[in-house]
């Protein structure tokens, strides 16, 4: 990495100050901290600017390759801060408020989290493009300018309530809208059958109604200032011809209506995390994506070329899961009927370009599409995708001849009551390349998940294990962390974790230690504060900060969590064992607001919360709190000041995790099953530097089927215990068998997630960590040996094996 560029801060004051006069007119002294939040980060917007369109000219005058990611989230977060470290000048501009009287953190805090995601997917879209404008690599996000984000959650009586994330998608002082380089995007209508003037087939699709995509971009400025890239997120709206000739017609109301549905489009974000919402607003969203993107991507390479030879040499697309699988058919589309290039020619131009990510092996998020939406929706492409699928199967029964069965599993649709389009057949047929997210993951879905295609296309498939940005997760979140590793070994780890390896040697070295244990001691109490600040509960900063945080899902095991703590409850009330150590059970995370099981276990943890924490002698040994609205934000506080991450999922159903990767690099300790990354970071850091429990992926596998739970309870009277509790009134307040369908699920509809399998196992493992964390000095050796460890966990690393192996993207400085 070249030494950083450090933009001309000599404007930087006035750009403020006419911002507040001439862009708000108001006096200086009118003006409120979030006006002041604005003035700054449109100074710094004009930073970004200089930068961005630098780089976008080094990137013409080379004819660069280009990689363009494609998602339906990218959870960013805020940006000021990160704006600010990236470009060098965060000390600079805290100086220039400082003289104006001004104080920098209060400014950050007025920003709001732009939360144009769920969560792990989402999130690890925002640190790609950090690290590749980092890695000054030309590779740029598209999406939905959503205006409504992701619900933000209350908590009230112990249930989460929902309400709307309004954020300023039309006025964040980071989104330029581009006006100019609009998209028009036909949907619905049908298919005429004509004939060319030849007499050929030719099928227009007619009738379309019209949807402008209007591009609004953030600039996407890499540690050291040398790349800003950009996220280019589309907003929908009407398309003012059609409705003027509505209008024409006299139909007021009509056209009205018609503009509010299409910009229904961009409104609003679904919010399930690995969980298919199914409904047709979903698939135009999709489409509608799918659309702008690869018009705009068409449009960029047309800049400098004439024809499609160059494009697979110029241009690369990675879609994000299948949410944006329909590029398949629409790149085919854009190539075929508008540009006029022979089908064959058009299909290797587009498995060259495009390639795929999976995220998930959940049956219940493997997104399958009605043909009769699909049919409604976007006529065309069905036609397309049945000529593909056609095409597909011919050459399957050429190498497959005997063997009509797995034709029927290949096949792109899916035949049945209701025939549906397997998008994730759609996307691995359409692509050069299939990735999952971790060494496991990748495994199984190479083995479990679609073995077919595995065995006709092995070279297809390949792993790229994720990873989250130091400049965000380190450098920022943790400044008092990322001081002492920068005392300490320099500031080469900012752009290369790796070097974080050099600590481990320190570890023998006790005032170091001394140091970095302080350092999480102060993290605690920043955490302790936001804790007091939003659930009202008074933690002890000395007790085991032990940490869940994450969206609440039967899988994510929140469940077995609690069934410990209500274990551990009883150990002290009814048996007087005393645990080793105090210890801080905290909790953070949404759940879909449909999703009536999560949403209950976040209504047992409150009950759980009360009992505990009111309890004169147990709350001095247990207290829980649950910090509600978990997002980046918050994020950045909860990780830095952990003692324990419990990452303790069903093993073989977390596809990777990234927030494991965040709280091992911050020196917090796994508590974890053999499961996604998990398995990774046990490689890093050693088997003795972290408690891994439970049943494998094989157990699991080979338990399935005659899994019987009954028979674990009836030999535990532990277990019985907990789940009597649960079932009890005791944790209902006045709400009688408030939680029995959590307790039914698992004792009469067989455990799906088998908490009961890995209880004892995982009670046995956090004896053994409490009884750690007492020798301060194994403790302190532990956690730090987890932030020498984990610098191959940097979406650095994740970006250069993408940027080698799948998109030939290479740096341009
Ligand atoms: C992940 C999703 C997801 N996997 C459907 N799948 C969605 C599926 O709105 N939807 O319909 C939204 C999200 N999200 C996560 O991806 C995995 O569960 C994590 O294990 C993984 O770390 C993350 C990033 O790869």
């Amino acid at each position: 990495m070249d030494s950083i560029i450090k933009p001309d801060l000599s404007g930087f004051e006035n750009t403020i100050r006419d911002y507040v006069r001439y862009v708000l007119g108001k006096p200086m002294t009118d003006a409120t901290s979030t006006d002041l939040f604005n003035g700054v980060s449109s100074a710094v917007r004009k930073l970004l600017m200089d930068i961005r369109i630098e780089t976008e000219q080094r990137y013409d005058r080379r004819d660069v390759k280009r990689m363009h990611y494609i998602s339906m989230e990218f959870l960013t977060g805020p940006l000021l801060a990160n704006n600010l470290l990236n470009m060098g000048i965060q000390e600079d501009v805290r100086a220039i408020l400082k003289n104006m009287g001004l104080d920098l953190d209060i400014l950050m805090a007025c920003e709001p989290d732009p939360s144009l995601g769920n969560g792990g997917l989402g999130r690890l879209a925002a640190c790609f493009l950090d690290s590749l404008a980092s890695l000054d690599m030309p590779g740029f996000g598209y999406g939905i300018n959503y205006d409504y984000g992701l619900f933000k959650q209350s908590i009230m009586g112990g249930y989460q309530r929902e309400k709307p994330d309004y954020w300023p998608s039309r006025s964040s002082p980071w989104l330029i809208a581009r006006s100019g380089e609009k998209c028009m995007v036909p949907v619905y209508g049908r298919i005429v059958d004509t004939e060319d003037i030849e007499g050929g087939y030719n099928p227009m699709w007619s009738e379309w109604k019209l949807v402008v995509g209007r591009p609004h971009d953030i600039p996407v400025v890499g540690y050291g200032g040398h790349t800003a890239n950009r996220l280019r997120l589309f907003s929908a709206w009407a398309s003012e011809d059609f409705d003027i000739q509505i209008f024409n017609e006299g139909d007021y109301f009509r056209a009205v209506e018609r503009k509010i549905s299409s910009e229904n489009i961009s409104k609003i974000l679904y919010p399930s995390d690995s969980q298919e919402a199914g409904r047709e607003l979903r698939l135009v969203q999709e489409y509608f994506l799918v659309a702008c993107a690869v018009q705009d991507i068409i449009r960029i390479y047309l800049k400098q070329h004439d024809d499609f030879n160059q494009f697979s040499k110029k241009v690369a697309i990675q879609l994000n899961d299948t949410h944006p699988a329909l590029t398949v058919a629409e790149l085919m589309r854009s190539l075929v009927d508008v540009h006029g290039l022979e089908w064959d020619n058009a299909w290797d131009i587009t498995t060259q370009t495009l390639a795929y990510t999976n995220h998930t092996l959940l049956p219940e998020a493997l997104e399958k599409w009605p043909l009769a939406i699909v049919e409604k929706v976007i006529p065309r492409h069905l036609q397309i995708i049945y000529e593909i699928n056609r095409r597909f199967l011919e050459t399957l029964t050429v190498n497959y001849p005997d063997d009509p069965q797995r034709l029927h599993r290949m096949s792109i649709i899916e035949e049945g009551d209701e025939k549906q389009v397997r998008m994730a057949h759609l996307a691995i047929v359409g692509s050069h390349s299939v990735n999952g997210v971790a060494k496991i993951h990748s495994h199984l879905v190479k083995t479990g998940l679609v073995p077919d295609f595995y065995d006709l296309w092995p070279e297809k498939f390949n792993n790229k294990t994720n990873g989250v940005t130091p400049r965000r997760w380190l450098l920022s979140a943790n400044p008092g962390l990322a001081r002492l590793i920068t005392e300490s070994i320099g500031d080469k780890w900012i752009v290369d974790l790796d070097t974080l390896k050099a600590l481990e040697s320190l570890g023998r070295d006790p005032a170091f230690l001394e140091k970095f244990s302080m350092i999480k001691r102060e993290n605690k109490v920043r955490l302790a504060r936001l804790i007091k600040k939003t659930a009202y509960i008074d933690v002890d900063p000395d007790s085991i900060f032990d940490i869940h945080a994450k969206r609440i899902h039967e899988y994510k095991r929140q469940f077995l969590n609690v069934m410990h703590i209500i274990h551990g409850y009883f150990m002290i009330q009814e048996e007087g064992v005393i645990p080793t150590a105090p210890r801080t059970y905290i909790f953070s995370g949404k759940a879909a607001p449909g999703y009536f099981l999560a949403k209950l276990l976040i209504r047992l943890i409150h009950g759980v919360a009360d009992v505990v924490n009111k309890d004169p002698l147990v709350s001095q040994w247990i207290k829980v709190a649950f910090i509600p609205d978990y997002k980046v934000s918050l994020a950045e506080i909860i990780i830095p000041g952990a003692d324990v991450s419990e990452q303790i999922s069903t093993a073989g159903m977390e596809a990777s995790g990234t927030g494991n990767m965040k709280f091992a690099i911050n020196g917090a300790v796994t508590m974890g099953t053999m499961d996604g990354a998990n398995i990774e970071i046990a490689e890093a850091v050693g088997p003795d530097n972290i408690y891994i429990f439970g049943h494998d992926v094989e157990e699991i596998q080979a338990m399935r089927g005659a899994y019987d739970p009954g028979k674990i309870l009836a030999q535990s009277p532990h277990i019985q215990r907990v789940l009597n509790a649960v079932n009890s009134p005791l944790f209902c307040g006045w709400e009688n068998d408030l939680f029995f369908p959590l307790f039914d699920a698992v004792v009469n509809h067989g455990d799906y997630y088998m908490n009961l399998a890995d209880f004892q196992s995982y009670v046995d493992a956090q004896v053994r960590l409490s009884g750690d964390y007492v020798d301060k000095k194994k403790w302190a050796q532990m956690t730090l040996l987890n932030t020498a460890r984990t610098g191959i966990f940097s979406s650095d690393r994740t970006i250069r094996e993408y940027a080698g192996e799948v998109w030939g993207l290479e740096r341009q400085i």
